[in-house]
């Protein structure tokens, strides 16, 4: 046991890197919500990988981003928290995009903490970033360079050779069976947030959250789920609900197939959409929904 290595693995990266698809990649299952909005992760994600070996801690975060309303602030509060409790970072740059200001300033944040950082360039599969500049030249010269892909799964095993070389001695911090430390309720309730993402316009997911009030596995037919999907304004409700409900059955049957496949088991999933102005204003209120 002696030669074990455990520590905390930084997902870093502005929103839309590919943080949240390389976590569910390397874990082999989906924990992490995914979609091709930015700013679809609200909270930092701890995802267990034991290893032959070695025990990987991987925490995915919020895409750093610029905005000053309480949220954003409430979100790179995350990536600066996880920057300074992690052993190692991953710098996710996708490479269609290339380097940016963001990444230097997450560069400079992690210079100053010492932090061993390991730049990943995402999305290799894609015939753009594979013929894009590599290694990227704006990145500090003395960091690491892997170029992998979630969808094609190319080099994933050389990062994580990479990221347990840098991992310090230590006994395995979390059960062998472990995958995260979020709660069942919390996981449902980024499923219907992903549906929201999915079947609802652009903005509108971004002032919405999802509150999963009821839990309950006590009957074997089926778990019983109820949750209130919060939105900002009367008009927002009309929209989510639709026509004669038609929206509100599309997000309840999503969610509801995801989180059957989630927990293996039939679901009977109950939606309420409330009209909540002040969460997005109270940062009291977005830590309680879960966004940290
Ligand atoms: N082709 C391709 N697309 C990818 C890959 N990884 C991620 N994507 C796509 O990129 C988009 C963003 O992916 P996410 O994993 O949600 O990105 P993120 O960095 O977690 O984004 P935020 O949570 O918003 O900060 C989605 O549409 C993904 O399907 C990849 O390896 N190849
Ligand atoms: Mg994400």
């Amino acid at each position: 046991m002696s030669d074990f290595r455990a520590g905390f693995v930084a997902l870093l990266g502005p929103p839309n890197a590919g943080k949240s698809s390389l976590l569910n990649t390397l874990l082999g299952q989906k924990l992490a919500i995914v979609s091709s909005k930015p700013q679809t992760t609200r909270s930092r994600i701890l995802g267990i990988l034991p290893r032959e070996g070695a025990q990987i801690l991987f925490l995915d975060t919020p895409g750093k981003h610029k905005g000053d309303k309480k949220l954003n602030n409430a979100l790179n509060a995350v990536v600066d928290q996880v920057s300074r409790d992690s052993e190692v970072a991953l710098l996710l740059v996708d490479r269609v995009v290339g380097w940016t200001e963001i990444h230097q300033e997450l560069a400079e944040a992690l210079t100053k903490l010492r932090r061993p950082t390991i730049v990943v360039g995402t999305k290799s599969d894609i015939r753009r970033a594979a013929e894009s500049a590599w290694p990227i030249p704006e990145a500090p010269s003395d960091w690491q360079q892997l170029a992998v892909s979630a969808k094609s799964e190319e080099g994933l095993e050389p990062l994580l050779q990479a990221i347990v070389e840098q991992l310090p001695p230590s006994p395995p911090l979390f059960g062998e069976d472990e995958l995260t430390d979020r709660p069942m309720r919390w996981l449902c309730a980024e499923m219907i947030r992903e549906a929201l993402f999915d079947l609802l316009d652009q903005e509108l997911p971004y002032s919405m959250a999802v509150e999963v009030l009821r839990y309950d596995e006590s009957s074997k037919r089926a778990v019983k789920i109820g949750a209130n999907l919060l939105v900002a304004r009367d008009s927002q409700k009309r929209i989510v609900v639709g026509k004669g409900g038609s929206m509100i059955k599309k997000i309840g049957i999503r969610s509801r197939k995801a989180i059957e496949e989630w927990v293996g088991h039939q679901v009977h999933l109950e939606l309420f959409v409330k009209v909540d102005p002040t969460w997005l204003k109270s940062p009291r209120r977005i830590e309680e929904l879960g966004y940290h």
